[in-house]
C-alpha cells in the first residue's frame, strides 16, 4: 500500500483492475465470476475500448468493444513521485496487436499510450492515439470504467441534466438525475463533470474529463445481469459504468501524424466527514 492506495494494472488490454482510495477502500468493482484468462474480455476494473465501440458505429464490428482490450500491451514504465503518486504508461502497436481477434478490421499504423496516475485523493487517465499512416483515419474510444457501489438502486449520476442521449437506438433528453430502476444502456452526447453518488458507501466521485464527447452510463439490471455468466451472483446492483469516450458522432478522425488525448480524472470524498 503506497500513498496512492493499492492499485493494480495488468499488461492484457492496459486493465486497471484495482484501485483502492486511501479511507474508501475499493474504487472498482471486478466480478468475481470474471474470466482472467489473458485475450479475454475481463468484466470489472476499467476496459479500454478502441479503436471502436460496442460492435462499432454501424453495428458490423467484432469484438464487442474493439481490439485494444484483448491485446497484450507493452508496459512502458512504472514511476513513483517522491509524495508516493504512482503513474504506470502502456503503449499498443498493430504490430503488438497482430495475432488479436479484430485488427484485420482497422488496417491503420497507430501508436496508442495510456497512462493511469494513482494518487492518494484520485485516478487520472489518459489514451493518446497518434495517426503513424499517410491517410486520414477515424476510431471510437472509450474508458469502460466499473465503479463499485454498494446499491446501484441507491446511487444517482448528477451531471447529464438535459443532455440528449440514445437508448437502444432511441434519442432522449435527461430529465434530472440519472437514476437506476432497471437496466440503463445509454450513451450521452456532453463534456461534462458527472458526480456519483453512493449513499451506502459514503462516498461520492466526480469524473472530470478533457477530450472526451460522450459519457456512457450502463448498468445491465438484475435480469440483464442474470444472463451475463461473468457477473458474479448478486453482484448485478453493484456496480455502475459511467465511462468516457467518443463514440457514434462523436468519434475521432486524425489525419497524419496528428494525435488526439482522452483524459478523465477520478476523485472520491466522503458524503459525510469520515470520523476518526
Ligand atoms: O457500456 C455499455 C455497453 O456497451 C453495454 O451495451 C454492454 O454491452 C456493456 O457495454 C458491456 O459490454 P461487454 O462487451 O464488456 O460485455
Amino acid at each position: 500500500m503506497t500513498p496512492a492506495g493499492a492499485f493494480a494494472t495488468r499488461a492484457w488490454g492496459a486493465q486497471v483492475t484495482q484501485w483502492d482510495a486511501p479511507g474508501h477502500g475499493p474504487m472498482l468493482y471486478v466480478s468475481s465470476a470474471a474470466n482472467h484468462t489473458p485475450g479475454t474480455a475481463l468484466r470489472g476494473g476499467i476496459p479500454l475500448c478502441f479503436p471502436w465501440f460496442g460492435k462499432g458505429p454501424d453495428a458490423l464490428l467484432t469484438p464487442s468493444h474493439g481490439f485494444a482490450r484483448l491485446s497484450e500491451w507493452n508496459l512502458v514504465d512504472t514511476v513513483e513521485s517522491p509524495t508516493g503518486d504512482v503513474t504506470v504508461t502502456f503503449e499498443l502497436t498493430p504490430t503488438q496487436a497482430s495475432a488479436t481477434d479484430g485488427i484485420q478490421l482497422f488496417p491503420h499504423p497507430f501508436h496508442a499510450t495510456y497512462t493511469a496516475a494513482f494518487t492518494a485523493e484520485s485516478l487520472e487517465l489518459t489514451l493518446t492515439v497518434v495517426n503513424q499512416g499517410d491517410s486520414d483515419f477515424t476510431f471510437e474510444e472509450a474508458l469502460h470504467t466499473y465503479f463499485a457501489v454498494s446499491d446501484v438502486t441507491e446511487t444517482t449520476v448528477l451531471g447529464l441534466e438535459d443532455e440528449p442521449y440514445t437508448e437502444h437506438g432511441t434519442n432522449h433528453t435527461q430529465e434530472g438525475s440519472v437514476t437506476f430502476a432497471g437496466e440503463v444502456d445509454r450513451v450521452y452526447s456532453s463534456m461534462r463533470a458527472v458526480t456519483i453518488t453512493d449513499p451506502g458507501g459514503n462516498k461520492t466521485v466526480t469524473v472530470t474529463k478533457s477530450g472526451s464527447r460522450s459519457t456512457v452510463v450502463w448498468n445491465p439490471g438484475q435480469e440483464l445481469a442474470s444472463t451475463m455468466p461473468d457477473i458474479g451472483d448478486g453482484e448485478w446492483n453493484r456496480f455502475v459504468c459511467v465511462e468516457s469516450g467518443n463514440i457514434g458522432p462523436n468519434a475521432v478522425t486524425l489525419k497524419p501524424q496528428q494525435g488526439h488525448s482522452l483524459s478523465v480524472r477520478y476523485t472520491v470524498s466522503p458524503i459525510e466527514p469520515i470520523t476518526v
